[in-house]
């Protein structure tokens, strides 16, 4: 992680953990059309608010070889970003290439943002595993990887790609006969705002029906001495009534 800006954790589902969340993915993306514009791509289904319904993919959530990683880079309080599952369909050309936490107005040499690509098939080069530039977390403001630096991130299904939010990458181009499918989850330091307001799309019953370390990944808790309180009360407090 220090030197790349990346890292693969091979193989960390057993089959059945596997099978699961694939069957899990599957039925989400029933009738999913594709997304509607050129960065999400056009070839490729997105589902969100997928806390609504963690089904089989809760122990790729709460992986604990994961979890341990990304907390080590952003300390133990930390909540979910975006969190998706994708399908890049056969046809889907290369993404842009980009760095998760350039959302964020925030200097390159802080680490806001880790983020996780689960496979959920297996990723080869020619079916658009991520492309990612190694170190290129550590460049300066404003270098872009030029093609030759982006090398795909293959791995078997069942595997987990944790990298920095400041890491250029991109999906790859689907040159196969079958979708590509993952869920990613981005993980953010507590105070940051994250693309998915998940506590709004649970609603609060959503929220107390979680496991409880899922309602903590949801941004449930305060996110510092004066971020996230509701009428004037912790939030768990306030959700307990
Ligand atoms: O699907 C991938 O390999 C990466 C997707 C991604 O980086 C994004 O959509 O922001």
């Amino acid at each position: 992680m220090d030197a790349d800006g990346y890292v693969i954790l091979p193989e960390l589902l057993p089959a059945a953990g596997l099978a699961a969340a694939r069957a899990h993915a599957d039925a989400l993306l029933q009738g999913v059309p594709w997304s509607d514009n050129d960065f999400d791509g056009r070839r490729t289904r997105r589902v969100y608010n997928l806390l609504a319904d963690p089904g089989a993919f809760t122990p790729l959530l709460l992986h604990p070889a994961v979890r341990a990683l990304v907390a080590e880079r952003l300390g133990a309080e930390h909540q979910f970003g975006m969190l998706f599952l994708s399908a890049v369909d056969p046809g889907q050309g290369a993404q842009v290439p980009h760095f998760d936490a350039g959302v964020y107005p925030l200097p390159r040499d802080v680490e806001a943002e880790v983020n996780v690509i689960w496979a959920l098939d297996d990723f080869t080069a020619a079916n658009g595993a991520t492309l990612v530039a190694p170190g290129s977390h550590r460049w300066p403001a404003g270098r872009r990887p030029d093609p030759s630096q982006l090398v795909p991130a293959e791995m078997p299904a069942g595997s987990a790609l944790v990298y920095s939010g400041r890491l250029w990458h991109g999906a790859g181009h689907n040159r196969a006969s079958a979708p590509r499918r993952a869920l990613i989850a981005e993980h953010l330091l507590p105070w940051l705002r994250p693309a998915d307001h998940h506590a709004l799309a649970l609603g609060a019953p959503g929220l107390r029906a979680l496991p409880p370390e899922l309602r903590v990944l949801a941004g449930l808790p305060a996110g510092g001495r004066y971020a996230g309180f509701v009428g004037g009360a912790l939030p768990e407090r306030w959700l307990a009534g």
